[in-house]
Formats: C-alpha cells, sequence, structure tokens
C-alpha cells in the first residue's frame, strides 16, 4: 500500500507528458462511410450466428443507411431463419485506409443492443495477433462489461498500477496464453454500453495510440465533462487536457512499436459465437442463443449502430 502512493502520483505526472496535439487527418459523416469503409461479407472467426452481406445488399435491405449527418449499421430484424440458414444478415465495416499513431473519437448515438449481440469498434491489423488488436468498445447481451482490451502476440503485459479510472480484467495481453482474453479494462459507469448508453443519448469513445502508449476514453452525451475539441470535432485536439483515460495501457512491459502494427477501423455486429454465446445463459437471455437469434427476428429491432461522425486524427 505506501508504494502505490508515489507510483500514482508519477503514473499521473506520465498523463500530461503523454498527451499531445493532433491535426485532423480524415473526417467521415452520412454517405462518406460508403465510400472509406469496404463491407465485408466474410465469415465471422470467432462462430458468431450471422451472415455479413455485401454493401450492394446492405443497402438494398436498408441495413445500411446513410444520410445527411447519419449512419445507421443494423442487423436484419424481420427475418424467421431455419438451422440451415447461414446467420442472422448484418455488416462488418473495415476502413480502407491504415493507421498508426494516430487518435480516433467515434461520436455515437446508439449501439446495438439485445440479447444474443456482440456488437465491437474496434482496430485490427492484417496478422492477427501479431500486429495486435485494441477493442475500443465491445460487449455482449447488454451486459455492461463497457470493455477496451488489447490483445497481442506473447511479450506484452501491462503494471497492475495504472492510470485509469477502470478497473482492469487481466494484466497479459497475449492472445494465445490467456484463451483469447488478452487485457481489458471495464469502464467504471454501467451507462458506458447497451441500453443504459443508450438511454443517455450515446456519447463519444476516443482512443490515442502513441508509440508509448494507448488510453480510451468515454463521456455521456450530457456529461458535464466533454473537452470542447471532442464536443465539436476541432480540427486540432489536445489530448493532454482530456483527464485520465478509462482504459491506460501504457508500454511499461509491452514494447507497443514491437507488438502493433498498422491497423484498419472495424465496426461489426455478430451473434452468439465465442463470447456472446458461451455466456448467454449466465446473462440472463432466455433458451438457447442460436435458435432465439433464428426465431426472434423482432427482438433485434434495436440492434443498430447510429453513429453522428468518425474523426481520425494523426
Ligand atoms: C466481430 O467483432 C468481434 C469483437 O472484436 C471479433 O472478435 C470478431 O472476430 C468479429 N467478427 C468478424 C467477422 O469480424
Ligand atoms: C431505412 O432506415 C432509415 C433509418 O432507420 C429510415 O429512416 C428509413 O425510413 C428506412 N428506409 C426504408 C425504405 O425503410
Ligand atoms: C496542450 O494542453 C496542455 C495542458 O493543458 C498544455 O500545457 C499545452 O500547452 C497544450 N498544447 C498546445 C500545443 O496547445
Ligand atoms: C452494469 C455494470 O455496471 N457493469 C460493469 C461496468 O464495469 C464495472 C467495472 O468497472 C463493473 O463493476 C460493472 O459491473
Amino acid at each position: 500500500m505506501f508504494a502505490a502512493r508515489p507510483l500514482l502520483v508519477l503514473a499521473s505526472l506520465a498523463v500530461s507528458v503523454f498527451g499531445a496535439t493532433y491535426s485532423i487527418s480524415d473526417s467521415h459523416v452520412g454517405k462518406d462511410f460508403l465510400s472509406a469503409f469496404t463491407h465485408q461479407a466474410i465469415s465471422d472467426p470467432t462462430h458468431g450466428r450471422v451472415n455479413y452481406v455485401s454493401q450492394s445488399t446492405a443497402l438494398a435491405n436498408n441495413l445500411t443507411f446513410a444520410s445527411g449527418d447519419t449512419l445507421i449499421l443494423r442487423a436484419d430484424d424481420t427475418t424467421v431463419l431455419s438451422a440451415s440458414d447461414a446467420g442472422r444478415n448484418s455488416v462488418r465495416l473495415q476502413s480502407k485506409k491504415t493507421y498508426t499513431e494516430h487518435v480516433t473519437i467515434w461520436n455515437i448515438r446508439h449501439m446495438p443492443q439485445g440479447c444474443g449481440t456482440w456488437p465491437a469498434v474496434w482496430e485490427v491489423g492484417s496478422d492477427w495477433p501479431n500486429d495486435g488488436e485494441i477493442d475500443i468498445v465491445e460487449g455482449v447481451n447488454d451486459q455492461t462489461p463497457n470493455q477496451s482490451t488489447l490483445h497481442t502476440n506473447a511479450g506484452c503485459s501491462m503494471p497492475s498500477s495504472r492510470t485509469q479510472t477502470g478497473t482492469s480484467t487481466g494484466t497479459n495481453c497475449d492472445s494465445a496464453a490467456t484463451n483469447n482474453a488478452g487485457c481489458g479494462v471495464q469502464a467504471p459507469q454501467s451507462a458506458s454500453y447497451g441500453p443504459p448508453f443508450n438511454s443517455a443519448g450515446g456519447g463519444w469513445y476516443a482512443m490515442e495510440r502513441t508509440d508509448t502508449s494507448i488510453n480510451v476514453w468515454y463521456w455521456l452525451r450530457n456529461a458535464g465533462n466533454v473537452p470542447s475539441d471532442v464536443l465539436n470535432g476541432a480540427a486540432t485536439i489536445n489530448t493532454s487536457n482530456w483527464g485520465e483515460p478509462f482504459a491506460d495501457f501504457p508500454n511499461t512491459d509491452c514494447d507497443i512499436t514491437e507488438h502493433f502494427g498498422a491497423h484498419n477501423l472495424i465496426i461489426n455486429l455478430t451473434f452468439c459465437g465465442d463470447w456472446a454465446g458461451a455466456v448467454y445463459s449466465s446473462d440472463g437471455c432466455p433458451g438457447d442463443c442460436t435458435t432465439y437469434v433464428d426465431q426472434n427476428p423482432s427482438a433485434f429491432s434495436n440492434a443498430y449502430f447510429d453513429i453522428a461522425w468518425l474523426k481520425i486524427y494523426e
């Protein structure tokens, strides 16, 4: 206990030392997402009960809707599926550009909710896990682990004491050694995810990746402390003024340049699978996950993202 104090003081100094200013490099709103991102009609490596569709199919079925300052990404909520179908139609978008050191700010009005849902906003390289993975927003079955996680190859871990408002779920980021759990941090407020996030009108998620640290923040829509550069999506931002992140991943025992390569930005919505399916019953959801997803399309009427904008700074 005694030793923890000076460590905390040092760590909080480190946040302001590592904060930096950035200029905007990409700004996406409404229809911009259709040209900046690719819809990937691929099979889900995490075995979800999902059928990712192409952009033309998504637009034709209104699963992807882009207009004005709105991007809606949703799952089909009308079709009853049979066991032989591939899964519930949904979308997975991946940015065409890749980024190394950068900041992203996602202005999200609504995220998918419902039993069986597993939405994620995240970043990953072409060679997993050697290029690393940064999960910015992720959760399952409306539970609010409101979690951010790193997944890497061997040799990347987080110190037990860090300057963050969230709670660590594990310090070893090595996917192979942790049964793919990685090193996660849970946000301090339940409203950071799922139904309570949506009731609050959503908010902003921001991630800063430098060669020395990865930090994640969120601010709910009506929070009194939203930094003005985040609120306004300013052309230049200064992360030094953003306060303590909820998740702080320093390079103390993890060489970030070695474990993280160039990343694409990804938004996806899957169902059941390795995480949502495994904890479906213990999360209080009815029956069996695959059957529920197949037979209850109307249960997914709120399984959608509504994104106001995305800005990327370098
Ligand atoms: C969707 O996102 C989850 C969470 O990051 C990921 O584990 C899963 O592999 C993704 N599925 C696809 C097909 O991208
Ligand atoms: C498509 O979705 C948008 C957003 O939810 C909605 O406003 C619009 O009416 C839908 N279009 C059709 C043809 O259903
Ligand atoms: C960024 O903010 C920090 C902390 O308020 C301040 O010291 C620094 O001068 C700012 N940087 C710029 C370029 O404005
Ligand atoms: C509902 C809820 O609050 N979920 C979790 C959000 O994260 C914190 C940990 O930081 C958990 O204690 C909560 O249970």
